[in-house]
């Protein structure tokens, strides 16, 4: 039972809308927010699991223009988890320096974070699964991590091993599971939780369910020497049930599927045909993540029964997705992520719950910053001035008139830093590359496009509506200038065009530069952009115009304006974010020492622009 007194406090610190306690809706709605681990959105896998299928996508509304920003499990979750870009929370890879539970703490987030918040505006807050990587059984409690009632994690160095987890409870030791299947676990555990939400009907709950399907299995062998362990990428394990299912099933043989030309830049556009070997274990891999979310499924179909049970279902919201998306044969990469191909960052999103569309599908373009401002909203609590996201509309007159308006947001910022491999099983001896960029996906309502900047001063512009497989990168051949490629690969695949060409937004062609020149600015602001910048960075872009769409910004009248702007750049390849790394730095018209002076927005004015 809340006490009176504690809502008047909530209500004095802001923390709680009156309406919420006083109004017409006395009770406060729960959310459960069931994540998997590197499920792909572009090869349906959700058309697999029946369960999914007919609580939640019939139920529900499918957001297919959904994004993670980084596609990565840590960094992601850390930014579902803060509401921030991954540029702001500086947790950016898995393991120390930049990443990990270790990084997590140093940077300050277990005392300003989502669960922490939506804990302190009255809620009980649970979690079960995998939270974050090098989380392990000796530094959980170092400190413990805040702002949940009830939490069982799982722990490294058996995240994911399917057959062999490590839970860790409230501030219990951590128990080893020998020979249990790791999301059966994740579901009695979850279905507990819901069990004790239910016991304190008057306190609303958040639930976060965290399996580590379809992931690959991670085994750690000990070597008694140096390294201690030697580690063991297979691929994902199904429940012994689920083995026999999709015998014929194999990834779809789409056009970006093991190209005969290569495809993308820098290392990927060096990257060997995949030989019949690789096939049929990318295949294989493919089926066993199938077969690894029949589990995940299951448990959705208990996880709704249990909510109907306890007479809560109706007044709860369920958001079911990812941490980030996955390739596997496309552009000749094996299984894995990291890379911002449209299959490692566009990601599932269902949302079921009060008021929600039922078998609804949505094309505005909505990310992973956006799941914090979308849970305060649902759950009355203000919003943060630091969130760099915005609610996701869920009803049908907000997905309606955010459509109509013409000014529904068109970008995702995606960025990554760090090395990765062309396959995430192979073993530590095999070469790694470097693969930090940052990049913007554009998604218009009549056009679309990627366009991506890298460490090694290489680009990417991929026209999305006529190239959705991203084959063919209109920003040109770097390769053949700039970087070491052997002339002789593109020598042979001359799939580059020599001459610019021309690009088409809605029902008019531009030169492909003018393009690039307006993604350049767009790149520019929101590398470093924080809060509201994040949601409307046309107004700092092009400052006092009322420009909202990549369309109204590319008049010709700015032409000069951004033809002047100085371009995103990294003075090396880092592996995480050094801030006198990554130019010019764009922050509110300051410039840092060691950082390029923006000559805009200060020098923006009318004068200054070629006026038509
Ligand atoms: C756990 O992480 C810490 C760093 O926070 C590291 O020193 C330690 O070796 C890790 N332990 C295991 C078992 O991986
Ligand atoms: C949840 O935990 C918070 C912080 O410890 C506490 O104030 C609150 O009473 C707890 N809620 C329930 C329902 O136990
Ligand atoms: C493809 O298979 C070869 C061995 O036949 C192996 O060396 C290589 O790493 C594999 N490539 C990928 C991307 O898995
Ligand atoms: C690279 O290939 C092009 C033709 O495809 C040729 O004109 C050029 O001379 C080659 N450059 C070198 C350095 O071999
Ligand atoms: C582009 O042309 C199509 C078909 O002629 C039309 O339906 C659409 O409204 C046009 N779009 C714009 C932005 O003018
Ligand atoms: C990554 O880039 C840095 C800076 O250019 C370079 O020193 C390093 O050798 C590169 N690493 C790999 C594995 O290519
Ligand atoms: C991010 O974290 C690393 C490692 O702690 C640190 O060296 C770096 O300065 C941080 N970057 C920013 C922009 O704060
Ligand atoms: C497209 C591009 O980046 N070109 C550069 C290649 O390198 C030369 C010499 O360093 C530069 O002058 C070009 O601008």
């Amino acid at each position: 039972m809340l006490h009176k007194a504690f809502l008047t406090s909530l209500l004095a610190s802001g923390l709680l809308h009156s309406k919420f306690v006083i109004g017409e809706s006395p009770t406060r709605p729960n959310v459960v927010f069931i994540v998997t681990d590197d499920q792909d959105a572009q090869w349906n896998s959700l058309d697999f699991m029946p369960q999914v299928q007919e609580h939640l996508v019939k139920k529900g509304t499918n957001y297919k223009k959904h994004y993670c920003t980084v596609s990565w499990c840590c960094p992601s979750r850390v930014s579902i988890f803060t509401g921030k870009a991954a540029h702001n929370t500086n947790v950016t890879n898995v393991q120390d320096p930049y990443g990990g539970y270790p990084q997590f703490i140093r940077e300050g987030h277990n005392e300003n974070w989502v669960p922490l918040w939506i804990q302190q505006a009255g809620y009980q807050t649970f979690y079960t699964g995998k939270l974050m990587n090098a989380q392990n059984i000796t530094n959980y409690d170092e400190p413990f991590i805040s702002g949940f009632n009830g939490s069982d994690f799982l722990l490294d160095p058996n995240t994911y091993s399917y057959m062999n987890p490590i839970f860790q409870r409230n501030h219990d030791k951590p128990i080893p599971h020998r020979n249990e299947y790791s999301t059966d676990l994740v579901k009695q555990k979850a279905l507990g939780f819901l069990d004790d939400a239910a016991k304190d009907p008057s306190t609303p709950f958040y639930l976060t369910i965290a399996p580590i399907a379809p992931h690959s299995d991670i085994g750690f062998q000990a070597t008694g020497g140096d390294p201690p362990f030697a580690v063991d990428v297979s691929a994902p394990i199904s429940a012994k049930r689920h083995e026999h299912l999709f015998a014929d099933e194999i990834i779809p043989r789409t056009p970006n599927f093991n190209p005969e030309v290569p495809s993308g830049v820098d290392w990927i556009a060096e990257l060997p045909r995949l030989n019949a070997e690789n096939i049929t274990a990318a295949d294989e891999w493919h089926r066993q993540r199938m077969r690894s979310l029949m589990a995940v499924d299951e448990m959705v179909g208990e996880v709704i029964a249990r909510l109907e049970r306890h007479g809560v279902l109706d007044n709860t919201y369920i958001f079911y997705s990812t941490d980030n998306g996955y390739h596997n044969g496309q552009h000749r990469l094996g299984p894995g992520k990291n890379c911002g191909f449209e299959e490692d960052i566009n990601v599932p999103l269902v949302v079921r719950g009060p008021k929600v569309p039922k078998g609804k599908e949505v094309e505005l373009a909505t990310s992973h910053t956006d799941l914090g401002a979308t849970w305060f909203k649902v759950m009355g609590i203000p919003h943060r001035e630091d969130f760099d996201g915005a609610p996701i509309p869920l009803t049908e007159s907000d997905i309606q008139k955010l459509s109509d308006s013409g000014k529904a947001r068109e970008h995702v910022q995606v960025e990554y830093w760090g090395y990765t491999r062309p396959a995430e099983s192979q073993d530590t001896d095999t070469p790694k590359y470097n693969n930090t960029y940052k990049a913007i996906r554009v998604v218009g309502q009549e056009y679309g496009f990627y366009y991506s900047v890298w460490c090694s001063s290489v680009n990417e512009l991929y026209d999305m509506k006529a190239d959705p497989g991203q084959m063919n990168n209109l920003f040109g051949n770097p390769g053949n200038s700039n970087t070491s490629l052997p002339n002789s690969t593109y020598a042979k695949y001359p799939t580059y065009p020599t001459e610019p060409p021309l690009v088409t937004l809605g029902n008019t062609s531009y030169p492909r530069d003018t393009l690039i020149s307006r993604l350049d600015g767009l790149l520019l602001v929101l590398k470093t952009c924080k809060g509201k910048t994040c949601v409307s960075p046309w107004d700092t872009v092009l400052p006092g115009e009322g420009i909202t769409t990549l369309a109204a910004a590319m008049h010709k009248q700015y032409n000069t304006y951004f033809a002047d702007m100085p371009k995103v750049s990294f003075d090396t390849c880092l592996e995480g974010y050094l801030e006198d790394n990554e130019h010019p730095l764009w922050e509110d018209g300051m410039a840092r020492p060691g950082q390029v002076v923006p000559k805009f927005p200060r020098a923006f004015g009318r004068s200054t622009m070629d006026l038509p």
